[in-house]
Parts: C-alpha cells; sequence; structure tokens
C-alpha cells in the first residue's frame, strides 16, 4: 500500500483525459487505497488518479480537520452548478503557488462509490471547490489553466522544465 508519486506541473501527463471505470474490482479497491494513502501523505484535501499517472475516473477528498472523512468519487458527473466562489486553490501538482479562482459555490455531483453504487452529493463551501478542481484533473486540466497566460508562463518557468509552450 505505498504513497505514489505525483505528477508536477508541467507535465503532459497531467493532461491527459481519464477513462471511466467500469470495473469495481480489486485492482479498484487497490488505487483507491493507495490514493487515500498518498494525499493523508501529502496532507491534501483531495488528490484525483491523473495526478498519479493513472487515467481513470477516480479521485478522493477528504476536507475535514479531522482528516478521517474520507470520500471516494469514481465517474462523477456535474448535475448542477450554481452561484460562484473565488478561493485561493492549491494543487499537490503545483507546490507553492496559491491563486483565486473561479468556480460554482454550490455543486450536486452524481457518482459511484468503490462498491459501483450511485448517488448524488451536494456541496458547497470547500468542498465543492474541492470537488471542482478534483473533476478538472481527470479532464486532463489543471487549475493554473484558469490563470492569464503570464501567470502561467511564470509558474510553468519557477517549476522547472518548459514542456508546454505557451500559446
Ligand atoms: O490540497 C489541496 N488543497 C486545495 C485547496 C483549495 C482548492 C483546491 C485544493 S485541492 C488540493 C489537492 C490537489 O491538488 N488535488 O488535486
Ligand atoms: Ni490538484
Amino acid at each position: 500500500m505505498p504513497v505514489l508519486p505525483i505528477l508536477k506541473y508541467p507535465d503532459s501527463r497531467l493532461h491527459t483525459i481519464a477513462r471511466a471505470v467500469t470495473r469495481f474490482d480489486g485492482e479498484l479497491n487497490s488505487l483507491v487505497r493507495d490514493l487515500a494513502r498518498t494525499m493523508y501523505h501529502a496532507s491534501g484535501i483531495g488528490l484525483a488518479a491523473t495526478q498519479v499517472d493513472v487515467h481513470r475516473r477516480v479521485l478522493v477528498v477528504d476536507v475535514s480537520e479531522s482528516r478521517d472523512q474520507l470520500m471516494v468519487i469514481v465517474n462523477p458527473v456535474l448535475v448542477e452548478g450554481v452561484g460562484e466562489s473565488e478561493l485561493d486553490e492549491g494543487c499537490l501538482s503545483v507546490p507553492g503557488i496559491y491563486e483565486r479562482v473561479s468556480r460554482f459555490d454550490q455543486v450536486v455531483i452524481r457518482a459511484q462509490d468503490a462498491n459501483g453504487d450511485s448517488r448524488d452529493i451536494a456541496a458547497g463551501g470547500l468542498l465543492s471547490v474541492c470537488l471542482q478542481h478534483e473533476m478538472d484533473h481527470l479532464e486532463g486540466r489543471v487549475f493554473v489553466e484558469y490563470l492569464s497566460r503570464l501567470k502561467q508562463t511564470r509558474i510553468a518557468a519557477k517549476l522547472g522544465k518548459q514542456s508546454r509552450r505557451p500559446r
């Protein structure tokens, strides 16, 4: 049950679109355990499979202070998003960078759990923002892509290699 290495921006693998989970088997359970362990080890509030170079639609979140409210989310779909929230976001794949991003304030997400059972999750506040941030990862989107091109270029330069050319 290892702690997995987290891909760091800019890395083109972070732009991979994840595929749906179809088998709710031991392999999925093992991925979920590794994601949770890696998220807690890195003190993150969420982690998408994309960030550990597994391109499946799986993510974990835990926004609790006590770090004991793990949510496992498989094949999430945004059903509803309302209002606007502007929070400073960080990302384990973009270490040391914190920037304001505009998101929905309240969301309803339809998703499956690790057993394949479907449910709707209504979220607001930090959980809502975190879910939107993680679902972006599954689509190959990193939060810095919402920032100005100038900021993106500066962040890419600060974090190392320029593997992505500014457009
Ligand atoms: O740990 C994390 N904190 C955070 C703070 C504000 C908005 C989103 C996040 S998610 C981030 C962990 C991460 O990179 N998940 O993909
Ligand atoms: Ni992230």
